[in-house]
Protein backbone atom coordinates (compact mmCIF):
# COMPACT_ATOMS: atom_id res chain seq x y z
CA UNK A 1 0.00 0.00 0.00
CA UNK A 2 2.49 2.97 -1.45
CA UNK A 3 0.21 5.80 -0.35
CA UNK A 4 -0.02 4.39 3.47
CA UNK A 5 3.76 4.52 3.39
CA UNK A 6 3.94 7.80 1.73
CA UNK A 7 1.63 9.27 4.47
CA UNK A 8 3.41 7.62 7.38
CA UNK A 9 6.96 9.30 5.75
CA UNK A 10 4.63 12.74 6.25
CA UNK A 11 3.96 11.79 9.91
CA UNK A 12 7.34 11.98 10.73
CA UNK A 13 7.66 14.10 13.37
CA UNK A 14 10.26 16.46 13.66
CA UNK A 15 13.15 15.44 16.02
CA UNK A 16 12.85 18.89 18.26
CA UNK A 17 9.29 17.77 18.61
CA UNK A 18 10.30 14.08 20.25
CA UNK A 19 13.51 15.79 21.92
CA UNK A 20 11.22 18.17 24.10
CA UNK A 21 8.35 14.99 24.54
CA UNK A 22 10.91 13.19 26.06
CA UNK A 23 12.62 15.84 28.52
CA UNK A 24 9.59 14.99 31.00
CA UNK A 25 9.43 11.18 30.27
CA UNK A 26 10.59 8.93 33.44
CA UNK A 27 13.86 7.05 32.46
CA UNK A 28 13.85 4.11 30.49
CA UNK A 29 13.51 0.71 32.61
CA UNK A 30 16.84 -1.55 33.29
CA UNK A 31 15.63 -4.11 30.55
CA UNK A 32 19.04 -6.08 30.94
CA UNK A 33 18.68 -5.84 34.66
CA UNK A 34 15.12 -7.35 34.78
CA UNK A 35 16.36 -10.17 32.86
CA UNK A 36 19.78 -11.29 35.17
CA UNK A 37 17.70 -10.84 38.04
CA UNK A 38 14.80 -13.06 36.72
CA UNK A 39 17.56 -15.64 35.65
CA UNK A 40 19.48 -15.08 39.01
CA UNK A 41 16.20 -15.87 41.09
CA UNK A 42 14.76 -18.62 39.10
CA UNK A 43 17.68 -20.45 37.90
CA UNK A 44 15.86 -20.10 34.93
CA UNK A 45 16.28 -18.04 31.51
CA UNK A 46 14.87 -14.78 31.99
CA UNK A 47 11.53 -14.54 30.35
CA UNK A 48 10.74 -11.75 27.56
CA UNK A 49 7.49 -12.65 26.96
CA UNK A 50 5.78 -11.06 23.47
CA UNK A 51 2.71 -9.32 22.81
CA UNK A 52 1.89 -10.67 19.08
CA UNK A 53 -1.42 -10.50 17.21
CA UNK A 54 -0.04 -12.18 14.19
CA UNK A 55 2.76 -13.55 11.59
CA UNK A 56 3.67 -13.70 8.75
CA UNK A 57 4.61 -17.36 9.11
CA UNK A 58 1.56 -18.38 10.78
CA UNK A 59 -1.16 -15.72 9.98
CA UNK A 60 -3.48 -14.70 13.18
CA UNK A 61 -2.50 -16.29 16.47
CA UNK A 62 -5.12 -14.93 18.38
CA UNK A 63 -8.90 -13.96 17.81
CA UNK A 64 -9.58 -11.84 20.66
CA UNK A 65 -6.73 -9.90 21.03
CA UNK A 66 -6.40 -7.28 23.91
CA UNK A 67 -2.96 -6.40 23.96
CA UNK A 68 -3.49 -4.94 27.77
CA UNK A 69 -5.07 -7.54 28.83
CA UNK A 70 -2.64 -9.88 27.36
CA UNK A 71 0.65 -7.92 29.13
CA UNK A 72 -0.88 -7.74 32.25
CA UNK A 73 -1.36 -11.65 32.14
CA UNK A 74 2.15 -12.19 31.13
CA UNK A 75 3.23 -9.97 34.42
CA UNK A 76 1.19 -11.51 36.53
CA UNK A 77 2.15 -15.09 35.32
CA UNK A 78 5.86 -13.79 36.06
CA UNK A 79 7.23 -12.60 32.75
CA UNK A 80 10.62 -10.32 33.46
CA UNK A 81 10.29 -8.10 29.96
CA UNK A 82 7.78 -7.64 27.24
CA UNK A 83 8.13 -7.40 23.37
CA UNK A 84 4.94 -5.22 21.71
CA UNK A 85 4.98 -5.68 17.98
CA UNK A 86 4.55 -2.67 16.40
CA UNK A 87 5.15 -3.22 13.15
CA UNK A 88 1.93 -3.12 11.59
CA UNK A 89 2.13 -4.77 7.97
CA UNK A 90 3.42 -7.93 8.71
CA UNK A 91 2.53 -8.29 12.54
CA UNK A 92 -0.52 -6.66 12.62
CA UNK A 93 1.13 -4.50 15.57
CA UNK A 94 1.31 -0.73 16.25
CA UNK A 95 2.65 2.08 18.28
CA UNK A 96 -0.80 2.54 19.97
CA UNK A 97 -0.39 -1.07 21.47
CA UNK A 98 2.95 -0.19 23.28
CA UNK A 99 1.99 3.17 24.41
CA UNK A 100 -1.06 1.56 25.62
CA UNK A 101 0.66 -1.12 27.65
CA UNK A 102 2.97 1.54 28.75
CA UNK A 103 0.05 3.69 30.08
CA UNK A 104 -1.67 0.71 31.62
CA UNK A 105 0.56 0.98 34.23
CA UNK A 106 2.74 -2.63 33.81
CA UNK A 107 6.14 -2.80 35.44
CA UNK A 108 8.08 -4.98 33.25
CA UNK A 109 10.21 -3.38 31.12
CA UNK A 110 9.02 -2.65 27.16
CA UNK A 111 10.65 -3.95 23.96
CA UNK A 112 9.31 -2.28 21.12
CA UNK A 113 9.50 -4.73 18.04
CA UNK A 114 10.07 -3.31 15.27
CA UNK A 115 11.86 -2.88 11.57
CA UNK A 116 14.50 -0.22 12.96
CA UNK A 117 16.71 1.03 10.24
CA UNK A 118 17.37 4.39 11.24
CA UNK A 119 17.56 6.56 14.50
CA UNK A 120 14.64 8.72 14.12
CA UNK A 121 12.85 5.56 14.79
CA UNK A 122 14.73 5.48 18.48
CA UNK A 123 13.31 8.37 19.15
CA UNK A 124 10.03 8.03 18.28
CA UNK A 125 10.12 4.12 20.31
CA UNK A 126 11.42 6.10 23.40
CA UNK A 127 8.51 8.72 23.50
CA UNK A 128 6.09 5.42 22.67
CA UNK A 129 7.65 4.27 26.00
CA UNK A 130 10.10 1.61 24.94
CA UNK A 131 12.66 0.62 27.38
CA UNK A 132 14.57 -1.25 24.54
CA UNK A 133 14.73 -2.38 20.83
CA UNK A 134 15.72 -4.12 18.80
CA UNK A 135 18.39 -3.72 16.38
CA UNK A 136 18.26 -6.79 13.21
CA UNK A 137 21.69 -7.43 11.82
CA UNK A 138 20.66 -8.93 9.19
CA UNK A 139 19.37 -5.29 7.75
CA UNK A 140 21.87 -3.15 9.23
CA UNK A 141 25.15 -2.67 8.01
CA UNK A 142 28.32 -2.49 10.99
CA UNK A 143 28.38 1.55 10.96
CA UNK A 144 24.56 1.85 11.78
CA UNK A 145 24.80 -1.01 13.98
CA UNK A 146 27.45 1.32 15.95
CA UNK A 147 25.50 4.43 15.32
CA UNK A 148 22.52 3.35 16.94
CA UNK A 149 24.07 1.73 19.90
CA UNK A 150 25.29 5.18 20.84
CA UNK A 151 21.45 7.14 20.14
CA UNK A 152 20.19 4.05 22.39
CA UNK A 153 22.92 4.86 25.24
CA UNK A 154 22.34 8.64 25.35
CA UNK A 155 18.18 8.22 25.07
CA UNK A 156 18.86 5.26 27.92
CA UNK A 157 17.22 2.80 25.49
CA UNK A 158 19.14 -0.92 25.52
CA UNK A 159 19.65 -2.00 22.28
CA UNK A 160 18.75 -6.32 21.59
CA UNK A 161 20.84 -7.18 18.57
CA UNK A 162 19.81 -9.89 16.83
CA UNK A 163 21.82 -12.53 14.70
CA UNK A 164 21.13 -15.24 13.15
CA UNK A 165 23.94 -16.85 11.67
CA UNK A 166 27.72 -16.97 12.19
CA UNK A 167 28.52 -14.12 9.83
CA UNK A 168 26.30 -12.00 11.65
CA UNK A 169 27.18 -13.21 15.08
CA UNK A 170 30.74 -12.58 14.48
CA UNK A 171 30.14 -9.05 12.93
CA UNK A 172 28.54 -8.20 16.15
CA UNK A 173 30.86 -9.31 18.32
CA UNK A 174 33.44 -6.75 16.72
CA UNK A 175 31.11 -3.72 17.84
CA UNK A 176 31.94 -2.63 21.34
CA UNK A 177 29.39 -1.92 24.06
CA UNK A 178 26.91 -4.56 22.83
CA UNK A 179 25.24 -6.31 26.11
CA UNK A 180 22.43 -7.89 24.80
CA UNK A 181 22.80 -10.54 21.63
CA UNK A 182 19.63 -12.39 20.73
CA UNK A 183 20.00 -15.42 18.10
CA UNK A 184 16.61 -15.57 15.98
CA UNK A 185 16.28 -19.81 15.69
CA UNK A 186 13.92 -18.56 12.65
CA UNK A 187 15.01 -17.35 9.42
CA UNK A 188 13.61 -14.02 8.87
CA UNK A 189 13.57 -15.13 4.85
CA UNK A 190 12.36 -18.62 4.96
CA UNK A 191 10.60 -18.50 8.00
CA UNK A 192 12.48 -22.01 8.67
CA UNK A 193 12.80 -22.67 12.27
CA UNK A 194 15.58 -24.63 14.56
CA UNK A 195 16.54 -23.92 17.80
CA UNK A 196 19.95 -26.05 17.39
CA UNK A 197 20.85 -22.54 15.66
CA UNK A 198 21.21 -21.25 19.34
CA UNK A 199 23.09 -23.73 20.49
CA UNK A 200 25.76 -24.32 16.99
CA UNK A 201 26.16 -20.36 17.57
CA UNK A 202 27.15 -20.58 21.04
CA UNK A 203 29.50 -23.51 20.74
CA UNK A 204 32.99 -22.99 21.17
CA UNK A 205 34.96 -19.83 20.59
CA UNK A 206 31.93 -17.40 20.03
CA UNK A 207 30.59 -18.88 23.50
CA UNK A 208 33.77 -18.32 25.19
CA UNK A 209 33.45 -14.47 24.35
CA UNK A 210 29.88 -14.04 25.14
CA UNK A 211 30.89 -15.67 28.86
CA UNK A 212 33.95 -13.24 29.06
CA UNK A 213 32.52 -10.52 28.28
CA UNK A 214 29.63 -11.22 30.42
CA UNK A 215 26.95 -10.31 27.14
CA UNK A 216 23.46 -11.55 27.95
CA UNK A 217 21.91 -14.04 25.10
CA UNK A 218 18.91 -14.28 24.71
CA UNK A 219 17.16 -17.71 22.83
CA UNK A 220 14.54 -16.61 20.01
CA UNK A 221 11.93 -17.97 18.37
CA UNK A 222 10.30 -21.48 18.08
CA UNK A 223 10.17 -22.18 22.14
CA UNK A 224 7.22 -23.89 23.20
CA UNK A 225 8.35 -27.30 25.40
CA UNK A 226 10.50 -27.28 29.02
CA UNK A 227 12.37 -29.41 27.03
CA UNK A 228 12.85 -26.75 24.44
CA UNK A 229 13.98 -24.09 26.89
CA UNK A 230 16.84 -26.31 28.73
CA UNK A 231 17.76 -26.94 25.29
CA UNK A 232 19.29 -23.40 24.81
CA UNK A 233 19.67 -23.07 28.47
CA UNK A 234 22.02 -25.46 27.88
CA UNK A 235 23.86 -24.06 24.60
CA UNK A 236 24.36 -20.90 27.25
CA UNK A 237 21.27 -18.49 26.82
CA UNK A 238 20.25 -16.45 30.34
CA UNK A 239 16.94 -15.46 28.59
CA UNK A 240 14.45 -16.55 25.84
CA UNK A 241 11.94 -14.11 23.80
CA UNK A 242 8.75 -16.47 23.39
CA UNK A 243 5.83 -14.96 21.49
CA UNK A 244 3.55 -18.03 19.89
CA UNK A 245 3.41 -20.52 22.25
CA UNK A 246 2.11 -18.45 24.97
CA UNK A 247 0.18 -15.61 23.04
CA UNK A 248 -2.33 -18.75 22.18
CA UNK A 249 -3.30 -20.10 25.53
CA UNK A 250 -6.86 -18.66 26.73
CA UNK A 251 -4.60 -17.42 29.49
CA UNK A 252 -1.51 -16.20 28.43
CA UNK A 253 -0.12 -15.54 31.85
CA UNK A 254 -1.31 -19.10 32.92
CA UNK A 255 0.69 -20.33 29.98
CA UNK A 256 4.23 -18.98 30.75
CA UNK A 257 4.41 -21.79 33.54
CA UNK A 258 2.88 -24.67 31.79
C1 LIG B 1 8.95 -14.82 19.07
P1 LIG B 1 7.80 -17.16 18.53
O1 LIG B 1 8.19 -18.28 17.61
O2 LIG B 1 7.88 -17.57 19.98
O3 LIG B 1 6.46 -16.55 18.22
O4 LIG B 1 8.89 -16.00 18.29
C2 LIG B 1 10.03 -13.86 18.51
O5 LIG B 1 11.26 -14.48 18.63
C3 LIG B 1 9.75 -13.48 17.05
O6 LIG B 1 8.53 -12.83 17.00
C4 LIG B 1 10.83 -12.61 16.42
C5 LIG B 1 10.66 -11.59 15.44
C6 LIG B 1 11.95 -11.09 15.16
C7 LIG B 1 9.56 -11.04 14.81
C8 LIG B 1 12.16 -12.68 16.65
N1 LIG B 1 12.84 -11.76 15.92
C9 LIG B 1 12.15 -10.04 14.24
C10 LIG B 1 9.78 -10.00 13.89
C11 LIG B 1 11.06 -9.50 13.63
Amino acid sequence: NKDKEVSQLKERKPLSVLKKALENAPPARDFIGALRAANDRTGLPGLIAEVKKASPSRGILRENFDPVEIAKSYEKGGAACLSVLTDEKYFKGSFENLELIRKAGVKCPLLCKEFIVDAWQLYYARTKGADAVLLIAAVLPDLDIKYMIKICKILGLTALVEVHDEREFDRVLAIEGIELIGINNRNLETFELDISITKKLLEGERGKIIRERDIIMVGESGLFTPEDIAFVQGAGVRAILVGESIVKQSDPGKGISN
